[in-house]
């Protein structure tokens, strides 16, 4: 399932009416058992420029940034995480602010050559948020992490495939193939298993090594009941492709 944020005339930077639309979206990847991998990718020339900053009330002496965190981002973060099956994000230009840090927080990240990454926050006086300072300083170092926070440079994508920011940059013109190629490879695989990987990586950074040890144990022994293990030893053996079911 392709979801693309569409709203090219002002770089898909978000409105109200795209976060229900998102919801909507993320139901259908979330109850669809027919559905094995997500890919996001955005309209036009940019990715995401994050918020509309056109639609804030400056006036309102009430007005409550966080609360809009906790009603639509933040709930759209935290379901593209616990998703139990692949997300593959395909950034075709400019990630800024919130759109960066969506794109930072899907499971493999592409982009185009020609695209970048900006944690524009700091320019409007805001922190960086959508995850942000979560995964920053986890992908790409304390130091790299505080220079993008501090400072909203753009970030190449080549720069940001050699910091580890992203999975790989790929040639404009290839971007949307590849990305297409790699979420359909996803949507063949073991599901079930995929989703108890991600499971375990984002569990990682929060336990011990002893924590993460009794996870892969119960985890192992989940996946071991499953029939795609059962399936993927089999072809081994019989020299064939795997045929997962996911279920
Ligand atoms: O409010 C809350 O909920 C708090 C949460 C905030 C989360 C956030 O995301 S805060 C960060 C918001 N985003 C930004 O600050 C980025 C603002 N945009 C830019 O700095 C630049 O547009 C870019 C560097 C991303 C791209 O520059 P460029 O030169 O390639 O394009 P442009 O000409 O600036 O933008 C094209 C159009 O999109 C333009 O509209 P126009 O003049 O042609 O009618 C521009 O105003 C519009 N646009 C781009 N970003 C936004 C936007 N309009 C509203 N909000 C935007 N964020």
């Amino acid at each position: 399932m392709t979801i693309t944020l569409n709203r090219p005339e002002k770089l898909n930077a978000f409105v109200r009416d795209m976060h229900g639309l998102l919801r909507e979206a993320m139901a259908q990847a979330e109850g669809d058992a027919a559905i094995r991998a997500l890919l996001l990718t955005g309209a036009g020339r940019g990715f995401c420029a994050g918020q509309d900053l056109a639609e804030r009330d400056m006036k309102d002496p009430n007005l409550d940034l966080g609360g809009g965190l906790d009603a639509s981002y933040n709930p759209f973060i935290r379901r593209l995480r616990a998703l139990p099956k692949p997300v593959v994000c395909a950034v075709n230009g400019i990630a800024a602010g919130a759109g960066a840090n969506i794109a930072l927080a899907c499971d493999l990240v592409l982009a185009a050559r020609s695209a970048a990454f900006i944690q524009a926050f700091s320019k409007i006086a805001l922190v960086p948020d959508c995850g942000g300072t979560y995964w920053l300083p986890r992908l790409v170092g304390l130091q790299r992490a505080m220079g993008m926070a501090l400072l909203a440079e753009r970030v190449s994508a080549e720069d940001a495939e050699r910091w580890g920011l992203i999975w790989k940059c790929v040639d404009d013109a290839k971007l949307m193939d590849e990305a297409t190629s790699l979420a359909r490879t996803l949507a063949a695989g073991p599901t079930h298993t995929y989703g108890m990987i991600k499971k375990a990586l984002y569990a990682s950074s929060g336990n011990s090594l002893d924590q993460q040890l009794d996870l892969e144990r119960d985890f192992q022994r989940e996946v071991g009941r499953h029939g795609d293990y059962r399936e993927g030893v089999a072809a081994f053996l019989e020299k064939r492709k795997p045929a997962f079911t996911g279920r």
